[in-house]
């Protein structure tokens, strides 16, 4: 196994024996076959023509293989299997020999087939800064293959997204790649991206109306439980239906956080409210969940044998010998929570506030604008992205409490677990903390730093907004491709930056975009963002 696509990557370099997120060799091998099928299916639907079973499974395959999503060797061999017999019929009987050797393979040498076309050997065949770029490409297009899935779900599809993501594993399986022609092609990615973050936003705000700021419960309510973990909104929907009426509470975990600020679901009374922190603290919080627990999308650390009767997974979601449910029928899930003793007391009364999309963020532009004019606030900054198990991302901590009075924090994805229970106070009554959604909801990040470009006149790089982002996985990746297709210029990343980024590769994006990592205190960037 060779792996290098997410942040904790074994010596910043690349898991090699075990992933450090506890993925095995051999499914690391078959994710990599997965990748290298789904080339062959995209070159061929970009050629020939795509179909509705191609254009699908290159959004689920590709999410499949996202960091913390699926671990189980035989669910990726039967999505391997599922992209074959695609191929085949896109093939229409012009099927290559190695193909036909493929097929015929068991899970073994399946594994074995995908050791050769990961990204070790496009590093040996093209040198670390091409090799890399090209899986640069890749893994952003897995991130926007997960926001792609998600929107469709919600029933927002466009072909020319599906045609994109043909045209895009096309042009990544070619020989004749080149360090500008991936670059390019990067930038596309995040092009797409954008407008996959925008009909996810119109899936969700359609589905389940417009955030609403709203005050979220963050400890536990007496009674029988169930948590809900990971970013689908149509699982926590489902499942709020199916658990009506039975005396059973339903918290939100991780990225599903944001969704207390939705009408259609904050309408459900027992949805009573958020549990533990971001995804890397699951073991100790898992075990103390006195109930029933369900994954919709990454992030699933290794469940411990404490937890692992009353873990469940969903959707592409897997790990060996953990139930897999259905949104049809989460029973499973309902009964595991009735047989569980859930918690026997309240907890203290304790609340923070979400709930603050593009619409409700907009709503407040104008008094956010007087109050900028007035000098009453000096600066945004943008503190979004993951969480992770890393010291290092003590610094986002930092940076969030040792910022100015007089400056307003937005934050997205689950990375703002390290400091949204902290109290910010208000400015005038705008909270300095502004809460902005999941990873996706970057959309809204842009929207509103748009807006208020418009409003002062000026460009996005010339507002008083810093962006300090953190990363951890591939969506990470395909949102930074976003903002460098807009033309953000100085980000700050870390806590470190991405291993497939090579010295070279990264001198580019300096040149063209001033990125730059995050320093090693908080307070030197905080001085030199703000001048003072
Ligand atoms: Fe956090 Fe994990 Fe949201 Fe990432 S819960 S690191 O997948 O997408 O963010
Ligand atoms: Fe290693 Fe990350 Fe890959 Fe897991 S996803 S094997 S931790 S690089």
């Amino acid at each position: 196994m060779f792996c290098y696509q997410c942040e904790q990557t074994a010596g910043g370099r690349g898991c090699s024996v075990m992933g450090v997120c506890g993925k095995d060799p051999k499914t690391s091998d078959l994710q990599d076959l997965l990748v290298k099928v789904l080339c062959d299916v995209g070159s061929l639907a970009h050629t020939k023509g795509s179909s509705r079973e191609a254009d699908l499974l290159v959004l689920e395959g590709l999410f499949t293989t996202v960091t913390n999503v699926n671990f189980d060797p035989d669910r990726v061999e039967s999505v391997i299997r599922r992209a074959f017999q695609v191929r085949r019929d896109l093939a229409g009987g012009q099927m290559m020999d190695q193909w036909l050797e493929e097929e015929a393979m068991d899970q073994e040498a399946l594994a074995a087939k995908g050791s050769q076309v990961g990204p070790k050997a496009d590093m040996d065949r093209y040198g670390e800064t091409l090799g890399g770029l090209k899986w640069l490409v890749i893994y952003g297009l897995k991130g926007t293959a997960a926001y792609a899935d998600h929107a469709h779900i919600l029933g927002q599809e466009d072909p020319e997204v599906f045609a994109f993501f043909h045209r895009a594993l096309h042009q990544v399986s070619r020989e004749d790649i080149t360090v500008d022609g991936m670059l390019s092609l990067a930038l596309e990615v995040g092009k797409v991206n954008l407008k996959v973050m925008e009909m996810l936003d119109r899936g969700n705000t359609g589905t389940y109306g417009d955030p609403v700021p709203t005050r979220v419960r963050v400890t536990p309510v007496k009674g029988k439980a169930i948590l809900v973990s990971g970013h689908d909104l149509k699982d926590l929907y489902e499942l709020l239906k199916q658990t009506e009426g039975k005396g059973i509470n339903v918290y939100t975990h991780g990225e599903m956080l944001p969704c207390h600020g939705y009408p259609k679901l904050k309408a459900f009374g027992h949805l009573v409210g958020n549990y533990g922190g971001a995804w890397q603290d699951q073991q100790k919080e898992f075990d103390r969940f006195p109930g029933a627990i369900l994954m919709t999308t990454n992030c699933i650390q290794r469940p411990l044998d404490s937890y692992k009767g009353r873990i469940f997974t969903t959707g592409l979601v897997a790990w060996p010998g953990v139930r897999h449910v259905d949104r049809s029928d989460f029973s499973p899930v309902i009964q595991a929570a009735l047989e569980a003793p859930g918690f026997q007391e309240d907890g203290e009364d304790k609340e923070i506030l979400v709930g603050f999309g593009h619409n409700a963020t907009l709503a407040a532009a104008p008094k956010v604008i007087q109050l900028v004019k007035e000098g009453k606030i000096r600066h945004f900054f943008l503190i979004g992205g993951c969480d992770g198990a890393k010291s290092g991302r003590n610094y986002y901590t930092d940076f969030a409490t040792l910022a100015p009075k007089d400056t307003v924090i937005l934050t997205l994805a689950c990375g703002k677990y390290r400091f949204n229970k902290l109290e910010f106070g208000d400015i005038e009554g705008i909270p300095r903390l502004l809460d902005m959604g999941q990873c996706n909801d970057a959309y809204s990040a842009i929207r509103v730093a748009v807006e208020l470009a418009k409003a002062f006149d000026t460009d996005v790089n010339s507002l008083p907004l810093s962006l300090i982002l953190s990363w951890y996985e591939q969506k990470a990746v395909c949102i930074l491709l976003t903002l460098l297709h807009l033309g953000i210029k100085n980000i700050r990343l870390g806590p470190s930056l991405p291993a497939f980024i090579s010295p070279e590769a990264l001198k580019v994006l300096q040149d063209s975009f001033h990125i730059r990592p995050i320093g090693p205190s908080a307070q030197e960037d905080l001085r030199e963002i703000l001048g003072a």
